[in-house]
């Protein structure tokens, strides 16, 4: 009977404390051969429930590879919200058990996006105190529902466009203005008041009128006191995307004393469009070369304590969104589509020992 109870105490205490932490940390053990292993800071992947426990190898890479995790879709706001205070939890709340069961941390993305503004908000009818209602509401749901499950958020997604940094004309943007994205990163802090918050935008390592808008952002918020702990730099970028952009962006943002997080990383190998473009051994070099000096950039510009994570945006080009979402032949992640690791892999790790 002892040994049973002392047994029943070995199996079910584990569990219990690791529901109970309220910031899971990612585990630094592993086999050093792996992206997370070989790594000083979290390296993490955006992970699907259309894949995972669906694909065995999709699944076991993500186990075995990466300490950390982004959910690719399901906690963006589309994911979540059916209509007003009616939310859609169970396929999240599978990833943090996923994140919880395999001791990874989970990145939450992300609160507000111009792309994922639910049905009901587009058809929304009211004066902007309404919108701003509205838009408080579901930061304080989401943000508080995943309080002690998710390390940090991505605030907003993307409020920057892609011409002369100008803001993105979003609905948010419209009806409260542009000062919408500094109250988002308010109502996040007082919903979770733990949880690193980030901003996360794209190609801030090649459009200098965009970078500059973001770096005008964050030191306006820093002024005023605007919580924000981090930037996400997705870094979608090509075997052509120059090195001195990538290092560029990271030390800038790490000057200002922000976490930095590589959030969505991948690199295209098809320049050219090219429907026919196979993947060869010049190409995959190309590929691991510029993976190096993105994670070669990353150690180098961004101190150890400000080093978020490397996030690659998928796990392997099967599954990958540039071919599944812009329809283009490539193959820009790690692993292959047979889940083997490819040259940008063993690049990975080469350059975090320094190589
Ligand atoms: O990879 C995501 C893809 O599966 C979705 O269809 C798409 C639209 O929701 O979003 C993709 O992820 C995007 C991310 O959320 C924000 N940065 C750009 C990513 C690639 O489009």
């Amino acid at each position: 009977m002892k040994q049973l109870r002392s047994l029943t105490f070995a199996l079910v205490l584990p569990v219990l404390a690791a529901f109970g932490q309220p910031n899971p940390s990612p585990k630094k053990s592993g086999s050093a051969a792996t992206l997370a292993g070989a790594a000083p800071f979290p390296v993490g992947a955006a992970l699907s429930p259309r894949y995972l426990h669906k694909n065995r190898a999709y699944t076991d890479v993500a186990i075995r590879e990466f300490n950390s995790v982004t959910a690719e879709n399901i906690m963006k706001p589309r994911g979540l919200s059916r209509g007003r205070g009616q939310y859609h939890w169970a396929a999240a709340d599978s990833l943090v058990a996923f994140c919880r069961q395999h001791n990874k941390q989970l990145h939450g993305h992300a609160l507000v996006w111009h792309e994922s503004v639910p049905g009901w908000v587009k058809s929304f009818s009211g004066d902007s105190a309404a919108w701003e209602g509205i838009l408080r509401e579901h930061i304080r749901d989401v943000a508080t529902y995943f309080r002690g499950k998710v390390r940090s958020w991505d605030v907003v997604n993307e409020a920057f466009s892609d011409t002369a940094g100008r803001m993105r004309n979003s609905p948010w943007r419209q009806h409260l203005g542009d000062d919408y994205v500094a109250r988002c990163f308010r109502y996040a802090r007082e919903a979770d008041p733990a949880a690193k918050l980030f901003y996360n935008d794209y190609s801030l390592e090649s459009d200098p009128a965009k970078l500059a808008a973001a770096l005008r952002m964050v030191d306006d918020f820093k002024r005023r006191g605007i919580p924000l702990d981090g930037v996400g730099l997705q870094m979608h970028i090509s075997i052509n995307t120059p090195e001195a952009g990538i290092r560029k962006v990271m030390r800038e943002m790490a000057g200002r004393g922000l976490l930095v997080h590589i959030s969505e990383l991948d690199v295209r190998i098809n320049t050219t469009k090219d429907s026919l473009l196979t993947e060869t051994p010049a190409l995959l070099a190309q590929q691991a070369e510029k993976v190096r000096q993105v994670v070669r950039a990353f150690v180098e510009e961004v101190p150890p304590a400000q080093r978020f994570a490397i996030t690659t945006w998928g796990v392997a080009d099967s599954n990958s969104w540039v071919m599944n979402w812009r329809k283009q032949e490539d193959y820009p992640l790690l692993f292959d589509g047979n889940y083997r690791p490819k040259p940008a892999h063993a690049a990975f790790i080469e350059a975090v020992r320094g190589k």
